[in-house]
């Protein structure tokens, strides 16, 4: 391609030189390293079109790019230099908020916690919430159907989205950008492109949910003796709380002492240490005297059944942000460790103690200098079922372990009818894996869908499908 054609299709940035294109060509954890022809950074959605629509003509691939925090490798393209990066960061605008549909439309590169201030702003909240909220975007949140901490009461980013813009492969425009909550009129398109990880078409504008913002929110802290019991207490919070219940995450002790360990200013407040933890979130539309009156009677039957240990209530918005960080923080930590082995699975409630229990026996017994960093949002049956080497120096040949350590662990997982995929997505991670614990007849189904919106395989080539 030549790039002279391409920097007069679009307004924008457009980037060649190895120093510029750096920082997009790795991912957050430096796993993978591509390289492409060129960096482009275009301004507005028909920008987008005129880019993808040049490469189409000369069949040129296009890997999609919003905050580049993917896990999966997504956004990197393979190091061939054929393919053109394109940054959605710069499809910046919040186009239109509708306080009385509690809906809000936003361009591709929005920050999703400039979506969270939006909304704030007209005293609405927008729920999802993850570690990497103030760098990922709302087109990358789409495109991986992200999940994180509130799933449990507000759904992931499937459940949040109603409607999306999004350019073709053709470079043609759809204006999917419809507000409504009820629309039955044939297929549904909207939810081909979530989740689809860049594969069909680039999602330039999404129209998302807003909701009330509770009066209450309360997080208690709490040592539990075992998964087993963190689920019994999952059971107990939300028979007593219902919808209330916005959050419900597990820790192992080991994944909070490398937070506490790596990042300055972290500090589990609890006297006694447990093996696991809890962390439990309360969001009301009542006061906080009732709330926090209800949450101690939870607590209190919590215990008389020796369901948790330990635990406390935080007591204000500080401590309550210095807890979640605690939580939000176990990726970094991690990254800071050095290299880990990592896995995000699900598997149905009834079945993830006896999960657990199978890969730490399988794991431990056949590989005991390594450990185990197990957390996650256990209210959705999702943990991030980690491993990093025992010894304090990074370990050379860790990294050969990881894919028979995949396989034990995905083995499990599929025996307990679970997934190996839960929020971040194939990518290029769990690609092939995918292939494997999937029907032949789903992956037809897949291939099929791909052809018919990317017969050239344009989009992302070589994500999610070989
Ligand atoms: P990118 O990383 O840039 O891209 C991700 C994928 O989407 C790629 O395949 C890319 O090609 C595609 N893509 C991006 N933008 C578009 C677009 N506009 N159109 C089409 N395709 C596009 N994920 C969770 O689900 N839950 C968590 O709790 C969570 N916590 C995290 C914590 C940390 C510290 C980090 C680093 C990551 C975490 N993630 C989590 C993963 C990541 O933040 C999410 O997957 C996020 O949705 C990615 O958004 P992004 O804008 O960074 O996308
Ligand atoms: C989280 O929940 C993220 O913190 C990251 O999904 C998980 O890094 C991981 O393994
Ligand atoms: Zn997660």
């Amino acid at each position: 391609m030549q790039i002279d054609v391409l920097r007069q299709s679009f307004s924008g940035r457009l980037y060649t030189s190895a120093t510029d294109m750096e920082p997009f060509l790795t991912d957050w954890r430096k796993k993978w390293k591509g390289d492409a022809l060129a960096v482009v950074q275009p301004d507005t959605t028909e920008d987008v079109a005129a880019i993808v629509r040049l490469c189409h003509q000369q069949g040129v691939p296009v890997v999609p790019q919003g905050g580049n925090t993917g896990l999966s490798g997504g956004a990197t393209p393979d190091n061939s230099k054929s393919a053109i990066l394109l940054s959605l960061a710069r499809l910046k605008r919040i186009r239109s908020i509708d306080i009385e549909n509690n809906s809000l439309v936003a361009e591709a590169g929005v920050i999703l916690e400039e979506i969270h201030q939006a909304a704030s702003k007209v005293n609405r909240l927008f729920p999802l919430k993850l570690a990497s909220q103030g760098s990922c975007t709302i087109g990358g949140n789409l495109a991986t159907n992200a999940g994180g901490i509130q799933v449990l009461r507000y759904g992931n980013t499937r459940e949040l989205c109603l409607g999306v813009e999004v350019v073709t492969p053709e470079g043609e425009i759809w204006n999917g950008l419809c507000e409504l909550r009820k629309n039955n009129t044939g297929y549904s398109l909207r939810d081909l492109y979530i989740g689809s990880e860049g594969t069909l078409g680039i999602i330039t504008a999404a129209a998302i949910k807003l909701f009330p913002i509770p009066t209450t929110t309360l997080l208690g802290i709490l040592s539990v003796p075992t998964p087993e019991a963190a689920l019994h207490l999952l059971h107990l919070s939300q028979g007593n709380f219902g919808a209330e219940l916005t959050a419900f995450e597990i820790m192992s002790d080991f994944s909070v002492s490398l937070v506490e360990k790596n990042i300055p200013d972290r500090r589990l407040p609890l006297t006694e240490r447990g093996d696991w933890y809890v962390f439990l979130e309360i969001s009301s539309l009542y006061n906080e005297e009732q709330v926090r009156a209800a949450f101690e009677q939870l607590l209190e039957r919590g215990m008389e059944a020796e369901l948790i240990r330990d635990g406390l209530i935080c007591q204000n918005m500080s401590q309550f942000t210095k807890m979640w960080a605690i939580r939000e923080d176990i990726a970094e930590a991690q990254v800071i460790e050095g290299k880990s082995i990592k896995h995000d699975i699900s598997v149905p409630l009834s079945k993830i103690a006896a999960c657990i229990d199978a890969v730490t026996q399988q794991v431990e017994q056949r590989y005991p200098a390594l450990r185990q960093v197990v957390y996650g949002h256990i209210g959705d049956g999702n943990l991030h079922y980690n491993f990093c080497p025992a010894a304090s120096e990074y370990a050379a040949d860790f990294m050969q372990l990881e894919a028979e350590i995949n396989r034990q662990v995905h083995d499990i997982v599929d025996q307990c009818a679970g997934s190996i995929s839960a929020e971040h997505g194939l990518g290029v991670l769990r690609r092939d894996e995918a292939a494997r614990y999937k029907s032949a007849t789903e992956i037809k189904l897949m291939s099929a869908i791909k052809k018919a919106l990317d017969p050239h395989s344009m989009m992302n080539p070589g994500k999610v499908l070989r």
